[in-house]
């Protein structure tokens, strides 16, 4: 087995993270060679969702684990071409982050319940329900694969003022 790689994650505001991703069509090595990069990129944020977009891939895959947080049992999911089949009526708050916009925190109401379908590495497909936190990380993290960041569901005003501290932080980083 090869080494696995880090990879960068761009910070908002980055005209890649806008972009509405193209979907996988090419199933190969390589593929599932970058979502092992994803997720150990992942885990050593840390965080519990990354889209290839945060990576500088615009293809519409995502990886997620929201079960390390509730009883230390890794739960690494790969999903190739995700798409909601059905939200719930039921709705839930979650004061949610994002490892684009570090150190930004804001409640979002999102479906409390999702199912979605996609394919792994492989090519193969799945469908499945998700519930509370994994329906909020799946719904963030397709967000992302259409250009959608949580700030875009704040007001204006509080979207600016987390925009502009970002810009700040990269000149900072810029900086150093
Ligand atoms: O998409 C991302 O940037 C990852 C993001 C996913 C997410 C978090 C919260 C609600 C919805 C989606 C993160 O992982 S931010 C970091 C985070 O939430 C976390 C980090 C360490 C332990 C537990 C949570
Ligand atoms: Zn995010």
């Amino acid at each position: 087995m090869q080494d696995m790689t880090l990879k960068p994650i761009l910070i908002h505001p980055d005209p890649r993270l806008k972009k509405h991703c193209d979907p996988v069509t090419e199933f190969d090595k390589e593929l599932a060679r970058f979502a092992d990069d994803m997720l150990e990129t992942m885990y050593d944020a840390p965080g519990i969702g990354l889209a290839a977009p945060q990576v500088g891939l615009i293809k519409r895959m995502l990886v997620m684990d929201c079960a390390k947080e509730a009883d230390g049992t890794p739960e690494p999911m790969v999903l190739v071409n995700p798409e909601v089949t059905w939200k719930s009526e039921e709705r839930n708050v979650y004061e949610e982050g994002c490892l684009s916009i570090p150190g930004q925190y804001a409640e979002v109401e999102r479906p409390k319940m999702v199912r979605v379908k996609w394919q792994d590495v492989e090519g193969k497909p799945h469908e499945q329900e998700f519930d509370a936190l994994w329906a909020t990380c799946v719904q963030h993290e397709i967000d992302h694969l259409d250009g959608v960041l949580f700030i875009d569901y704040l007001k204006p005003l509080k979207r600016q003022m987390i925009t502009r501290k970002m810009q700040k932080l990269k000149r900072e980083k810029a900086r150093l």
